[in-house]
């Protein structure tokens, strides 16, 4: 017979790339497997609700496709040929290979890449202490954030919003550009609660009549990349019929009476032509708002993946200046908290070693860096070798077919630290075997609300995994580097870390399970001043300065002055008379979790939504094999008729792996890695493209 099952139920954190940073709770059997996880039902935003897929995470954890052995390539490049070998010398390898690249081309030739794909502090950002330790290339961070950052702290001058919590004294919660119930469920809980108790309505806009649009009560269904038109419609109303908040302005923004006289000519009329709402729902949606200052802005970062991305941001922002909603209780806006932390990050990053004439290189556009664009390599050496953590960019980053010709490049020694088998490790050298988040000790920090969570290391790992905290210990020893922060382990780096940032110790956050680190509600509703010198939000931003000295990004200096439309989107034309999204899938998060049955069991199968009266003409039934092209490359996968979604527009939901597309062609085949202004970014639902039957 067997023993009976132990089980404890042990706190941690989420550690996906989530605006919600879960607090957790973890069921561990008999001390080595994962069991059920669930939300934590006293954490005061994760309020015990968390995503199905993150639920069911035991089927990741132990998951026979997930890497336990170092691998060797032993056929062509992305044959998906390895050998097995022992860890100790996939470490010796790797650092040969790192050494051998600096030694043909200098230290520089060498570009560690990673992202978020665990947000702990010191498994992510560690691998900036061996960048900066050795001189290797910067990376500047531009896949997700750069465009609606940009467009946010043009207008507010600071990163941080109100406490999410809040939302239950909203009496109208505003969800713009994000898919709230698939991308950060908790959101609803928050937003549910303010109907409930207070009758506030839901709005919800979007391209297409998602999961969350589906829960609103008004929906307003925009031409992907017009949010800034509709924002100035909706504020011309709100001035034209009394509702802007005359006082606030005067005490709170740069320029009220400027902006104004610019709104005149943005008429409802000139933003439904514009964003294809008609002018009556701009209308009605600007007296709702108007006659509820207490309106909650949950503002998304998917509309803002466009080429005019951080300029429809800004104007979005404009609005709960106009209505003076941010000084009521429940009332302004939330699009990240991530400014408001101030950690003290030398002992993680090694900020200290940092040589300023080291170049930065552009995320997104790794395709043009490792083809050698001389422009994309800032003047230096070609790479000659990559060392990715955290990330897949053979599968997420735009332009694609570039990316693989980089990738398959014979002089370029690839290192990949994953945890299961993705586009990426594919067509790596090497390939090390990574833990998973109940396996090492990590500190993380929430975007989309106010806590610090510790997530504590639980089980071992198998096999002979090991964490980024070690694999770059051990690089580091192997390449003869030293630094402090080598030398101890992951739990002390959390608390070293902590206790820098003035945020108490590692043994208090694990006794505490997390910590609140709401601002006080004055600094929250930037009653205090918004983050200028002046306090005062600007409604005329200087995109040329925010733009002054920062790697990436185009020109800055033709970008408009006031919120606007600004037509720089890549629009449908005679070849190309589609506008295609590419927005994300419940089940997978961005690449991660395509590897688990179940997600991939309920997304089925890549596929793209369009309109019946779009199809019939073009001879394209519900279920049929269809091709997406435009200049940059061709994609397989099978029409879904909808009529969830406006003419002329195409939605296809996730980030498959490129291996699930019929020729093996990922959707961001399509994508585009030019670089909008002011700092860059990825405009990732930004595409226009054709599309026919098989
Ligand atoms: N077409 C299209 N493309 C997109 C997007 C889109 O909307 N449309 N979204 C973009 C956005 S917003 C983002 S942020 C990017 C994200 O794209 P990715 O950075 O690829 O995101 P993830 O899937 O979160 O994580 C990547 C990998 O990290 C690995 N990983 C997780 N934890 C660890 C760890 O502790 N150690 C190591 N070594 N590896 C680990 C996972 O196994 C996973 O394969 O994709 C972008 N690409
Ligand atoms: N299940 C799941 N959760 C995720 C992710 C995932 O891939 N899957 N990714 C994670 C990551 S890395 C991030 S950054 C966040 C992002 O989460 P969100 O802030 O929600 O942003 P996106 O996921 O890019 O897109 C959100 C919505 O914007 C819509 N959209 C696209 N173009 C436009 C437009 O021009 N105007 C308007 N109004 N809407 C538009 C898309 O259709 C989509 O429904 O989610 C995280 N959570
Ligand atoms: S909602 Fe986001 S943070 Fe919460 S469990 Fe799911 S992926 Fe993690
Ligand atoms: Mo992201």
């Amino acid at each position: 017979m067997n023993a009976p099952l132990t089980s404890l139920r042990r706190a941690t954190a989420c550690p996906h790339d989530c605006p919600s940073t879960c607090a957790l709770e973890v069921e561990i059997l008999e001390g080595r497997r994962m069991g059920r996880v669930y939300g934590a039902a006293d954490n005061g935003y994760t309020a015990g609700v968390i995503c199905a897929k993150v639920a069911r995470y035991a089927e990741r954890v132990h998951n026979p496709e997930r890497l336990t052995r170092a691998l060797l390539r032993t056929g062509p490049k992305g044959s998906g040929q390895f050998r097995e070998i022992g860890i100790a010398e996939a470490l010796d390898r790797a650092a040969e290979g790192l050494m051998a690249a600096e030694a043909r081309h200098g230290s520089e030739a060498v570009w560690p890449y990673y992202y978020a794909g665990t947000m702990g502090l010191v498994q992510r950002d560690g691998i900036n202490r061996l960048r900066h330790a050795k001189g290797y290339s910067d990376q500047y961070s531009t896949i997700c954030t750069a465009l609606s950052w940009a467009g946010y702290r043009a207008g507010a001058g600071r990163m941080t919003g109100l406490d999410p919590r809040e939302m239950e004294q909203a009496d109208c919660v505003v969800l713009w550009g994000t898919n709230a119930v698939v991308t950060q469920v908790n959101v609803m809980t928050h937003a549910v609660r303010a109907r409930k108790a207070r009758g506030a309505p839901i709005v919800a806009v979007d391209v297409y009549d998602n999961a969350t649009m589906r829960q609103a009560d008004v929906k307003l269904l925009v031409r992907p990349g017009t949010d800034g038109a509709l924002a100035c419609g909706v504020m011309h109303v709100l001035f034209r019929d009394g509702f802007a908040d005359r006082a606030y302005m005067a005490a709170y923004a740069d320029d009220p009476a400027g902006l104004e006289a610019h709104l005149a000519s943005r008429t409802p009329e000139w933003a439904s032509a514009l964003c294809g709402v008609p002018a009556a729902d701009i209308v009605a949606f600007a007296h709702l708002i108007g006659t509820r200052p207490r309106s909650f802005f949950r503002i998304g970062y998917g509309f803002a993946r466009q080429r005019n991305g951080a300029v429809a941001m800004h104007a979005v922002t404009c609005l709960p200046v106009v209505l003076g909603a941010w000084q009521h209780p429940g009332g302004g806006a939330l699009h990240t908290n991530s400014g408001m932390f101030g950690w003290d990050k030398r002992a993680i990053e090694g900020l200290e070693l940092r040589d300023p004439g080291i170049r930065s290189l552009d995320q997104s556009r790794i395709g043009a860096v490792l083809t050698g664009e001389a422009a994309a390599l800032r003047g230096g050496p070609p790479v000659a070798a990559l060392f990715i953590q955290n990330t897949n960019p053979v599968s997420v980053a735009p332009d694609q077919e570039t990316v693989k010709r980089g990738f398959a490049r014979e002089d370029l020694f690839t290192v990949v630290h994953e945890q299961v088998m993705t586009d990426t490790s594919r067509i790596a050298d090497l390939v090390l075997p990574a833990t998973m988040f109940v396996e090492h000790d990590d500190v993380y920090q929430a975007g989309g609300q106010t806590h610090i969570l510790l997530g504590p290391k639980l089980i071992e790992p198998p096999g002979d995994c090991l964490s980024n905290h070690e694999v770059l210990c051990g690089l580091a020893r192997r390449l003869g580097v030293e630094h402090p922060g080598f030398a101890v382990g992951a739990r002390d780096l959390v608390d070293q870390t902590l206790q820098a940032s003035g945020r108490g110790t590692v043994a208090a956050l694990e006794a505490a399970r997390w910590l609140d680190c709401a601002q006080p509600a004055d600094a929250a509703h930037f009653r205090d001043g918004f983050g200028w010198p002046d306090g005062r939000f600007r409604f005329r931003p200087d995109w040329a300065g925010a733009a002054a000295g920062m790697p990436g990004g185009g020109d800055a200096s033709a970008m408009p002055a006031w919120p606007d439309h600004w037509a720089v989107i890549e629009e449908a034309d005679a070849a190309h008379p589609f506008r295609l999204t590419t927005s994300p899938a419940r089940n997978f998060l961005n690449s991660s979790f395509t590897e688990t049955g179940t997600s991939l069991a309920k997304e089925e199968r890549p596929t793209v939504l369009i309109h019946p009266d779009d199809a019939a003409p073009l001879g394209i039934a519900d279920g049929d094999a269809v091709e997406l092209a435009n200049a940059r490359g061709a994609v397989r996968l099978h029409a879904r008729l909808s009529e969830g979604l406006r003419r002329g527009v195409l939605i296809a939901e996730s980030i498959w792996p490129n291996r699930a597309h019929a020729d093996g062609r990922g959707i961001n085949t399509l994508t585009g890695a030019d670089a909008p202004p002011p700092l860059g970014g990825a405009a990732f639902h930004d595409i226009h493209a054709a599309i026919r039957r098989l």
